[in-house]
């Protein structure tokens, strides 16, 4: 998961990092005050750097850093059509009624397309279009080297310094991606539907282990009790739900498009967080999440900065002594290293 950005301002761009950003002509500092200030296009502004891993991203990152950390991302994953931005919809609508600020997250991590694949979803959503307590993002890929599993945590922290009190972050699909996506959230829901099979295909990419809360939506379809069957006895196998202390994430019916069961989710999303709250849970969450990213970064940079060897020092010529068994492998490479 390499990040697309090194440590400081003098890396150079990585490959697939826009140039169309005018560098020296943008004020960052100006443009996180107006998207604090809920300026909706400052804050679209942001996000697209984030999405076109704009090399002034280290100046973004450390401008919202002092104001992120308040807001609570939810995270919604499951097969495509299961329901999740119908679900996003209700839920939006929910938390709006009790006065929170909302943000949503909608990410593609298969499409190369710039939102793109998800204009219906925007477009479904257009009931809260008008409501500047809202504010609703789609991001692609768009072809980038390391995804979008560093970009989305990133992309929440504009939301969250732009004051949003509830983060929703809607993933498609059931793969590794979604997973990584999926895991920067602090409670994450998994969507499911009847007679979909989408519980083998959830037990095969490693969703079991990242839900906290299941729910099987479309519950007015039928086979909706025997998808929670399965999923119970799919439970009971075993997996870090089953260890002692452990949370046991429920599982919900809901009809997302008639709204109903939409009350029963936010009580569990407010129950998890109680829990995680209570056993240290969310701060461990959110450090390993930083750990990650941390990582991710640095080791990003220090591969550009091998990259550089790779042109200065000599690679070649190291390999040459290498292949003539003048020196070996290890040694060459500690010598690389050294440089670094
Ligand atoms: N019968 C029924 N249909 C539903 C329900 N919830 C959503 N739908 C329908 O299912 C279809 C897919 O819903 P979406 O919310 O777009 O699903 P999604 O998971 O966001 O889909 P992708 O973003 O394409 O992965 C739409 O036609 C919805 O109207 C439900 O509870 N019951
Ligand atoms: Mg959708």
């Amino acid at each position: 998961m390499p990040a697309p950005h090194g440590t400081s301002g003098t890396v150079p761009a990585p490959p697939g990092a826009s140039d169309t950003v005018p560098a020296r002509t943008l004020d960052v500092g100006e443009l996180v005050e107006r998207a604090r200030a809920g300026e909706t296009r400052a804050v679209a502004r942001l996000i697209s750097m984030v999405e076109d891993a704009s090399p002034l991203l280290p100046e973004v990152a450390a401008a919202l850093a002092p104001h992120t950390g308040n807001a609570q991302i939810i995270g919604l994953t499951g097969s495509p059509g299961v329901g999740k931005s119908t679900s996003t919809t209700a839920l939006v609508r929910a938390f709006r009624d009790r006065d929170l600020r909302v943000g949503v997250l909608a990410v593609d991590p298969s499409s190369p397309f710039s939102g793109g694949a998800l204009l219906g979803d925007r477009v479904r959503m257009q009931d809260h279009a008008t409501d500047d307590g809202v504010f609703i993002r789609s991001m692609a890929s768009r072809g980038h080297l390391g995804g979008l599993s560093w970009a989305t945590p990133q992309a929440l922290r504009v939301l969250d310094a732009a004051g949003c009190d509830v983060i929703l972050v809607e993933t498609v699909g059931v793969g590794q991606a979604e997973v990584d996506i999926a895991s920067s959230a602090d409670t994450t829901v998994v969507l499911l539907a009847p007679g979909m099979g989408d519980g083998i295909q959830a037990a095969k990419a490693g969703i079991l282990e990242i839900a906290d809360i299941f729910v099987v939506n479309k519950a007015d379809r039928d086979g909706a009790d025997t998808t929670v069957r399965d999923l119970r006895y799919m439970l009971s196998l075993g997996g870090p739900h089953t260890e002692a202390g452990s949370w046991r994430p429920p599982i919900l019916k809901t009809v997302a498009s008639k709204s109903e069961g939409i009350e029963e989710v936010l009580d569990a999303i407010a129950t998890h967080r109680e829990w995680m709250t209570g056993k240290g849970e969310l701060q461990r969450r959110r450090t390993a999440r930083a750990s990650a990213e941390i990582e991710s970064i640095a080791v990003q940079a220090l591969r550009e900065r091998m990259g550089d060897v790779h042109g200065s020092v000599g690679l070649p010529a190291l390999a040459a002594r290498v292949v003539a068994g003048a020196t070996d492998p290890y040694a060459a490479a500690a010598e690389i290293l050294e440089s670094v």
